[in-house]
C-alpha cells in the first residue's frame, strides 16, 4: 500500500490539487498490490528502512536511498533499492523522506509499502534522475589491463576473436539481486558454456570488481569459485574475476556508463552487463538485474552463427 504524507508549509489551491493527484495515484496503487498473492514470501526476511531520497531512476524501477541503519541487517548507508510497485515513482523526488518495508526474499529483494513525506525543498526542485552516458551499439571498446583471479595480467585486447560478456560486482555486496544475482547468472552461463564445446570457444566471461583494495585476486578467486562450485578444482577457462588499478576501473565503469561510489564498507552501484562482439566493438548493454542467462546464451549463438544480434 502506498501511503503519502504531505507535508507542505501552506495549502495552496495548487497544492491541494497535487495531493487529490498523489491521491489518486496511492488508491491506483492498491489494484496491482491486492492482486499480487503472497507465494514464496513465506520465508521472506522484512525490515524497517527509513531515509532519504538521493535520486529516482524509474525506467529501472530503482531508487537510491541514503537511509539509517536496518537492525540486525547493515549499518546506515546509500544504496540503490528496487520498488515493486512503480507507480510510487511518479510522487518521488530527491530530497524526499521515505518510509518503506525492505522485503529479502531468496535472491531477491525489494521496497514495499513506500510512505513519502514530501520536503519543500524536494517539491521547489527537479527530480533528478540518475543517467550516465553510455556507448552505443557498435562503440569500439578501448583496451583496458587488469589482473585475473590468478594474479596474471589480461587485457581486453587478448579476448579478440572471442564474444566476450563482462559485468561489474564486489564480492562484500550485501543485497542478493544485485551482485549475487550478476554471479549467479555468471556461474549458470559458465555451466552452459563448458558443457557446449563450440560455444566456448567462441565466448568469455568477465567480472570485474568494483572494490579493488578488498577484492584481490586471491579473494575473486574463492568467491568465484564459490559460485561454480568446483573451489579448489577451479581453472576459470571461461570465467575469469579481475581486479586492477582503481584508476583503471573508474575508467572502464566510466566507460560503459556504470556509476558507482564507495560508502564505507558498501559500494553504491547501478548495474551494467555488456557483450563486445570478436571485432572488440560493443553488441549491446544488459542493463539492472532483470536479464536472465538464457537471454545471453541465445545472443550468443545468434554471433556464433554469424548472425545480427539485437541491440535492445
Ligand atoms: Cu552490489
Amino acid at each position: 500500500m502506498v501511503w503519502l504524507t504531505l507535508s507542505f508549509g501552506d495549502m495552496t489551491g495548487r497544492s491541494f490539487k497535487r495531493r487529490l493527484i498523489f491521491l489518486c495515484v496511492a488508491i491506483l496503487a492498491l489494484l496491482p498490490l491486492a492482486c499480487a498473492g503472497s507465494k514464496g514470501e513465506e520465508q521472506a526476511r522484512r525490515y524497517q528502512l527509513k531515509g532519504t531520497i538521493v535520486s529516482v531512476d524509474k525506467p529501472h524501477k530503482q531508487v537510491v536511498i541514503a537511509h539509517e541503519a536496518i537492525e540486525d541487517l547493515m549499518e546506515g548507508m546509500t544504496m540503490p533499492y528496487t520498488l515493486k510497485d512503480g507507480s510510487a515513482f511518479d510522487v518521488m523526488r530527491a530530497g524526499d523522506k521515505i518510509q518503506a518495508t525492505l522485503v529479502i526474499a531468496g535472491e531477491r529483494s525489494w521496497l514495499e509499502d513506500p510512505v513519502i513525506t514530501q520536503t519543500p525543498q524536494a517539491t521547489a526542485g527537479a527530480p533528478t534522475p540518475v543517467t550516465s552516458a553510455e556507448p552505443q551499439p557498435g562503440a569500439s571498446v578501448p583496451d583496458f589491463a587488469l589482473i585475473n583471479q590468478d594474479g596474471k595480467r589480461i587485457t581486453f585486447q587478448q579476448y579478440r576473436g572471442q564474444a566476450l560478456l563482462l559485468t561489474f560486482i564486489y564480492t562484500r555486496c550485501p543485497l542478493p539481486d544485485f551482485c549475487t544475482r550478476m554471479s549467479t547468472n555468471f556461474a549458470a552461463l559458465n555451466r552452459t558454456l563448458q558443457n557446449d564445446p563450440d560455444l566456448r570457444q567462441h565466448a568469455h566471461l568477465l567480472s570485474i570488481t568494483l572494490d579493488p583494495d578488498y577484492d584481490t585476486p586471491k579473494v575473486l578467486r574463492s568467491y568465484g569459485a564459490a559460485h561454480t562450485e568446483n573451489y579448489e578444482q577451479e581453472k576459470f577457462a571461461q570465467w575469469e574475476l579481475a581486479t586492477g588499478q582503481p584508476e583503471e576501473i573508474k575508467r572502464i565503469a566510466q566507460f560503459f556508463g556504470l556509476t558507482y561510489m564507495q560508502e564505507g564498507d558498501q559500494i553504491v552501484h547501478s548495474l551494467r552487463t555488456a557483450l563486445i562482439g570478436p571485432d572488440g566493438k560493443l553488441i549491446k548493454i544488459y542493463r539492472g538485474n532483470e536479464w536472465k542467462p538464457e537471454d545471453v546464451l541465445a545472443d550468443l549463438r545468434l554471433l556464433r552463427e554469424g548472425k545480427q544480434v539485437a541491440a535492445e
